[in-house]
């Protein structure tokens, strides 16, 4: 069975989500991030980790998703075969991993970012990190204009890349002055997500763990 290391409100809720969608068995074990347990698994101690019965790792969550995505093409979360096609899942992907994630590593972890240990110096650090978020959203809001979901033709068709938004968003929510009022489109995609029954069901899974 595949088996899914998670932390509970980290990235590694897409590829929870996505499990769920694709409705096949899996083990879903949650970890506290940095963990002895998850260091065993991945060095890097970092979720979301994969592991499959032979033993074989993945990590990233970009990979992590289209590996799924076309390890379970009956699920039709691809986001289409074509290679412009692949090339947008690609795209969208990379958005979420390395503008859209990375935009928050200094809301969360500003201690990173500075080697000044003042308050002024982390609170300046977040407060840039904001305005990255918001640079992201405002991108990904454009985006969404008349769509329903982020990959595919006219109003979009779900994929595992709607997974990758959905707590990138939240974290926007919780995270963001004012949260995500400024990108309505941002926030219709979270609605949608928020009210599809799979992705409660994990999000009431992490919660209870
Ligand atoms: N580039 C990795 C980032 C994974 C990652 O950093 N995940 C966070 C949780 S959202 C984590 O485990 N961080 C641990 C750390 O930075 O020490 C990916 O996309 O999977």
């Amino acid at each position: 069975m595949t088996t899914l290391y998670y932390a509970v409100g980290a990235c590694s809720l897409t590829p929870h989500i996505v499990l769920e969608w694709i409705g096949a068995p899996y083990e879903a074990v949650k970890v506290q991030i940095g963990s002895k347990e998850l260091l065993a698994v991945n060095p890097a101690g970092a979720v979301p980790t994969l592991r499959e019965d032979d033993g074989w790792l993945l990590t990233q969550a970009g990979a992590i998703l289209e590996y799924l995505a076309h390890k379970h093409p009956e699920a039709g979360l691809t986001g289409g075969d074509s290679l412009r096609e692949r090339a947008e899942a690609h795209r969208w992907s990379a958005f979420f991993t390395s503008d859209m994630h990375a935009a928050f590593w200094p809301v969360f972890m500003p201690y990173r970012y500075t080697v000044a240990t003042d308050d002024a110096a982390k609170k300046a650090v977040v407060e840039a990190g904001h305005k990255l978020v918001r640079k992201q959203m405002a991108a990904l809001n454009a985006h969404l204009e008349g769509r329903d979901w982020v990959l595919g033709e006219g109003r979009g068709t779900r994929s595992v890349i709607d997974a990758y938004a959905f707590p990138m968003i939240r974290w926007g929510v919780k995270m963001l002055p004012g949260g995500i009022a400024d990108f309505p489109n941002v926030q219709a995609l979270h609605d949608r997500l928020a009210a599809d029954e799979a992705v409660q069901r994990v999000l009431a899974r992490e919660a209870a763990a």
